[in-house]
């Protein structure tokens, strides 16, 4: 089950994780290297019951991703503020942000009550420009050559844009051989481009017997915020393409590399180590539509989803 597998990994890096620094300060215990494996088949969809995780959050995220979208007034518009720090900090560390200082604002908030309130003062001020003034939205409001970039409109060195979501869609029902059918989203030039380089570069689809699998890969994974949605986000995506495709859903494997837990999410992790897994809920998507791209939050639907109740932690920036 997805709990089972999920904790083993957690109890792995507490217990053989060796303590690392980081790009945001925070401090990780950390390994590197690990695959796991979920049989989307015979267990129900994948979704962690040992906390609450925000299924909504995750759906929105991917249909935002598969829009081709890269600027956070979708997510606000649905009430999502997954990404909402890395398109506040392009704002306040641009010319025309004129308020209080907001060097550090991720560490900082945790630890300054007083800086917390300035802070979201001005995460309100940028939300709200952000679902009402055009021009700001566009300038603040795009994280740049992210995901929905890279999946839809993939920069050739030809000049031309390559949408690499149509492109494996076509190709499993095409050639549901092809060893081909991959998809990346990390691109060596555009680094400088991206509010964050993605953290989940590439995946591949695989067909055998009539069943979708997939594999995800990931260079870093934040274990108690980040890999709890990517699990449940690349089961959606695959469920979705199934759907498209006419397939029956096969195996979600995960492959990370440097996977950490954050000191300030240890005792959370413990937290959700010392509870029992209840059962998955199962995953329903609109018959009536066949084009992934043409669903929308209200065509996805997860029934019987009862979990453990939310733990709460800080995303270190
Ligand atoms: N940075 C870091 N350090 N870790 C991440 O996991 C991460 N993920 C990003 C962007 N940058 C990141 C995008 N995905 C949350 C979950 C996923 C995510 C960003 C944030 C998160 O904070 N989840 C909380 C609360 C969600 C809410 O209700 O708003 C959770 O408890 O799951
Ligand atoms: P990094 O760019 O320095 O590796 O920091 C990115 C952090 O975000 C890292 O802790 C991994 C985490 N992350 C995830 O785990 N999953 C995600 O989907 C994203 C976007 C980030």
């Amino acid at each position: 089950q997805v709990d089972e597998t999920y904790l083993t990994l957690g109890r792995q890096i507490l217990t053989n994780g060796v303590q690392k620094g980081d790009r945001t300060g925070t401090g990780t215990i950390s390994t590197f290297g690990c695959q796991l494996r979920f049989d989307l088949q015979k267990e129900g969809f994948p979704i962690m019951t040992t906390k609450r995780v925000a299924f909504k959050l995750i759906a929105s995220e991917l249909l935002w991703f598969l829009k081709g979208d890269t600027n956070i007034r979708y997510l606000l518009q649905n009430n999502n503020h997954i990404w909402d720090e890395w398109g506040f900090k392009i704002w306040v560390e641009s010319d025309e942000y004129t308020g209080p200082d907001m060097t550090d604002f991720g560490l900082r908030c945790q630890t300054d009550a007083d800086f917390n309130r300035l802070y979201q003062e001005q995460m309100k001020i940028y939300q709200d420009n952000v679902l009402q003034d055009d021009a700001f939205a566009k300038k603040f409001g795009d994280l740049g050559n992210v995901y929905g970039k890279q999946w839809r409109k993939w920069q050739g060195a030809d000049g031309q844009e390559y949408d690499q979501i149509q492109y494996i869609i076509d190709e499993i029902k095409r050639n549901p051989d092809s060893r081909r059918l991959l998809v990346s989203a990390w691109s060596a030039s555009e680094m400088a481009s991206q509010a964050l380089p993605p953290c989940h570069y590439a995946f591949q689809f695989y067909v055998v017997d009539g069943k979708l699998s997939c594999m995800f890969n990931m260079r870093s994974v934040d274990y108690f915020l980040g890999l709890a949605f990517n699990i449940t986000s690349y089961a959606l995506l695959t469920y979705l393409i199934a759907h498209e495709c006419g397939l029956a859903v096969g195996e979600l494997v995960f492959t990370g590399a440097d996977v950490h837990i954050y000191a300030n999410h240890i005792e959370q992790v413990k937290e959700q180590l010392s509870r029992t897994p209840k059962k998955l809920p199962t995953l329903q998507l609109n018959k009536e539509k066949s084009s992934i791209f043409d669903f929308e939050l209200a065509d996805i639907t997860l029934l019987g989803y009862e979990p453990h109740p939310t733990i709460k932690a800080p995303v270190a920036v």
